[in-house]
């Protein structure tokens, strides 16, 4: 009895909730524009060209690695975005919030521009705190091994204190590969 008014209570609820949405007009008035190109991050992703006759196919599963992971790199607060790419010697981009609805491809700055080697393709990538320090961290999957970056100093903005313990403070929010892990995928 008890589960049977929950439910019901859940229904009534949920039924009252998107009556007042379509009332109100809310739900009609969420939509997205496409403003890539102004923001400074329309950049397409290429795959990793083969020979042979078997090439397309092969060049079918490094289209599944464009991918995005987002994350603020540089501890100002703001979301910055890495985006990969997949096609041999092709940088990756990790593109810097400025705040203005603008970034800016900081990747070769930092570090993290590469993977794309004659062995690994790099096909997606996630942001976290590996080793707790406050930090956001890369690590970069591959078709092949994965590289993790560690975040070796804070942001470059005068709000942000170097890190106690960096040891290339000199280059603000660079990130470097972990020679901690990297194990085969
Ligand atoms: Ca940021
Ligand atoms: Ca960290």
């Amino acid at each position: 009895m008890g589960n049977a008014v929950t439910f019901w209570g859940k229904r009534i609820v949920l039924a009252t909730a998107c009556g007042w949405l379509a009332w109100s007009g809310v739900a009609g008035k969420i939509r997205f524009a496409d403003v890539s190109q102004s923001a400074g991050i329309a950049r397409a992703h290429r795959t990793r060209r083969y020979p042979g006759p078997n090439g397309d196919v092969l060049r079918m599963f490094t289209s599944g690695g464009a991918a995005a992971a987002a994350g603020d790199f540089n501890g100002d607060g703001l979301e910055d975005i890495f985006v990969t790419d997949s096609d041999a010697g092709r940088p990756n981009h990790l593109y810097r919030n400025n705040g203005n609805f603008t970034f800016t491809d900081v990747a070769e700055e930092a570090g993290v521009a590469g993977g794309n080697d004659p062995l690994s393709i790099v096909a997606d990538a996630l942001w976290f705190d590996y080793d707790n320090d406050g930090r956001q961290d890369l690590l970069v999957a591959r078709f092949g091994t994965p590289i993790l970056y560690h975040n070796e100093a804070m942001a470059s903005s005068a709000t942000s204190a170097p890190h106690p313990g960096s040891t290339n403070s000199a280059t603000p929010s660079r990130l470097s590969p972990s020679t901690t892990t990297t194990t085969a995928c």
